[in-house]
């Protein structure tokens, strides 16, 4: 029997999500609501993490009354290795997104693509810099090629550790040597994870986790941090810059084309595409007034923070925007992009175009996008997005509301330069207790969580308490709708930050960029603990995911962890069936790393608890709390 569905009120916080979902229950389409609707009660020891299907002598489900899988395993070995595979398949998402800019890189540097160009040479002689490659008197041919060589290799297998652990503090270093914790090469790292988990190897929970959050460093120090640097060297590092957020950035009398995904390599094309004069002109010759070019989800950060190009919404807004009727296009890369776009953008004239071999639909129009051909191929899916204008059906567009300001652009290079050149002010803010401390809200949104509910809640209630908060990921647009990423906002910080961001003209709520762009946020909390001359886990910082659903929040939450940073999950991960590994989570970890995970539901509660944490961190380094 088909159940009764939610009301809408309690799915989403937004006004643009409310009427889109009433338009979507109006038409008879479904989203991603009724499908959980549908799925649910899910299965209880998939739910605890105590199913297993990793060899054909099961599948075996442990429970108390049948403790042990036909090999013997039992609960907390079984969760272990899910989690562990969880956790590499994370870091496997970012990493290869990385490798996917090295191989952009390479076309540059072997002259394949002139589509793409090195855009910040300086940047690129400062990493390489840091990576130990000679700079003096060289090309920059020179130093992208032996840059490009030492990324490849931190994916191999043959050293002893990926070469961004230059950034990390010493202290930092001897603790993961200490642990075997140390990540040697992401792909080494993630294969070892699916090896280790195979049946008959590692048989030991706490062992697995160690080596899940190596895999998961692997992923923030290694593929994530190469990614973002790499996506600066080539289309620019972003600066503070005014845009707009929310359906309303999607334009009625304008070709709109939605670029959704995580990779930078095809949005920029799309939107350097829509730009050209033809293509305008034709859009104009079928009584558009332009081509608008709006994101999605991270791939939408990387274009805001960069371009300053609107962003139309998060993840469970990618559905919704579809349902405007507006939309002639929707370009996808890879990563959180929901197959039901496909069967939603049936419903209507738009256009759903996949761009990667590792990332096809079924139904979609497939382009094999190549930095030799980037350009040509962009112009080509501008041009089909164009065409398409004509068969939009007019009676079904309802574009829900105006869109709202918001400021991005924060690169550690932005923060730096608008201190006046170094980090000392941030540092003599944070001793001085008018920024208390910093915390990160990052990733996604949940179907079964009330949509940006947990992710402007706790934004709030942090920066009432003089607590900076850094957003990326999906939060950024959550934070943006709710006028938290203007200088204006200042408002609703406590007194401190009120100060601080006052004077400087900034937001109390700074977005940071994408999700493998939290490795800005690793970056700056070893630059403060560099500058402190302490370890990363003696600063005043925490991390949340609040709505988090993807595995790659899971090796982003155990990244920051192993970093020595205190990380909140609004729900647990699938791991509560086993004692061992819940306590080591969110309790043994600490003794371990100096951090741990802490699972709560409640915003104002969480505050609570990171405000307790930044005061017992401020008296351990001899500030005032
Ligand atoms: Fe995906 Fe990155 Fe999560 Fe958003 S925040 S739902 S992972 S798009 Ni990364
Ligand atoms: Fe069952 Fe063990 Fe095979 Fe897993 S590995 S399916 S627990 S027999």
């Amino acid at each position: 029997m088909a159940k009764e569905p939610r009301p809408i009120d309690e799915l989403t916080i937004w006004d643009d999500a409310k009427a889109m979902l009433k338009k979507a229950r109006a038409e008879g389409i479904e989203t991603v609501h009724e499908r959980l609707d549908q799925q649910t009660p899910h299965c209880k020891m998939c739910e605890l993490g105590t199913s297993c299907r990793n060899c054909t002598m099961g599948p075996c489900r442990v429970s108390e009354k049948k403790p042990l899988g036909v090999c013997g395993a039992d609960a907390d070995v079984i969760v272990a290795r899910n989690f562990g595979r969880f956790v590499a398949g994370g870091a496997a998402g970012h990493s290869d997104h990385g490798r996917d800019l090295i191989e952009v890189l390479e076309a540059i540097v072997e002259g394949e693509t002139t589509d793409y160009k090195i855009t910040e040479e300086g940047k690129l002689r400062t990493i390489a810099g840091e990576i130990g490659i000679e700079t003096e008197g060289r090309t920059v041919k020179e130093v992208a090629h032996d840059v490009m060589d030492e990324f490849f290799a931190d994916f191999g297998s043959r050293r002893k550790e990926v070469s961004f652990l230059a950034r990390v503090p010493q202290k930092r270093k001897d603790v993961w040597a200490k642990l075997g914790m140390t990540p040697r090469g992401v792909d080494r790292e993630i294969a070892e994870m699916m090896h280790r988990t195979h049946m008959g190897c590692d048989n030991d929970a706490p062992n697995t986790l160690i080596h899940a959050a190596r895999t998961a460093l692997a992923d923030g120090w290694g593929g994530s941090m190469i990614g973002t640097e790499l996506s600066d060297v080539i289309f620019g590092t972003p600066t503070p810059r005014m845009s707009t957020a929310n359906l309303g950035v999607i334009k009625e009398d304008q070709v709109n084309i939605l670029v959704h995904g995580h990779n930078p390599v095809v949005s920029e094309m799309i939107l350097a595409a829509a730009r050209d004069p033809q293509l305008v002109a034709r859009a104009k010759e079928l009584g558009a007034s332009g081509i608008n070019v709006a994101g999605l989800c991270c791939t939408g950060n990387e274009l805001l923070m960069r371009q300053g190009i609107p962003m139309a919404g998060n993840h469970l807004m990618t559905e919704l925007a579809i349902i405007t009727g507006a939309v002639e296009a929707i370009v996808v890369d890879y990563q959180c992009i929901m197959p039901s776009l496909v069967q939603i953008s049936g419903c209507y004239h738009t256009k759903f175009i996949d761009t990667a071999n590792k990332a096809r639909f079924t139904g979609g129009i497939h382009y094999d996008f190549q930095p030799a051909t980037a350009m040509t191929q962009a112009k080509e899916i501008v041009s089909l997005a164009v065409e398409g204008f004509a068969q939009r059906d007019k009676g079904r567009v309802d574009i829900p509301c105006e869109p709202i300001d918001i400021m991005t652009g924060f690169s550690n290079e932005a923060v730096i330069a608008a201190l006046g050149g170094s980090l000392d002010p941030l540092v003599q803010a944070i001793v001085a207790g008018d920024i208390r401390g910093a915390v990160g809200i990052v990733g996604c949104n949940n179907p079964k969580i009330k949509q940006d509910s947990l992710n402007v809640g706790l934004a709030k209630e942090l920066i009432k308490r003089d607590i900076l908060v850094i957003a990326t990921g999906c939060v950024t647009t959550a934070a943006g709708k709710a006028g938290l990423l203007v200088p204006e906002a200042i408002e609703m910080a406590g007194p401190g930050l009120k100060k601080i961001c006052g004077s400087l003209g900034i937001p109390p709520v700074l977005h940071y960029g994408s999700c493998v762009d939290n490795s800005r946020i690793m970056q700056l909390c070893a630059a403060l603990a560099n500058t402190l001359n302490v370890d990363i886990s003696d600063l005043p910082v925490g991390a949340s995911s609040p709505e988090w659903y993807s595995e790659k929040a899971a090796a982003i939450g155990l990244y920051a962890v192993a970093s020595g940073i205190q990380t909140h999950l609004g729900h647990p991960p699938h791991i509560l069936g086993s004692e061992t590994v819940t306590n080591l989570a969110v309790a043994g970890l600490e003794d371990l790393v100096g951090a741990a995970f802490f699972i709560e539901p409640d915003p104002v509660r969480t505050a609570e608890i990171f405000d307790e944490r930044i005061k017992a961190k401020r008296k351990a380094l001899g500030l005032s709390e």
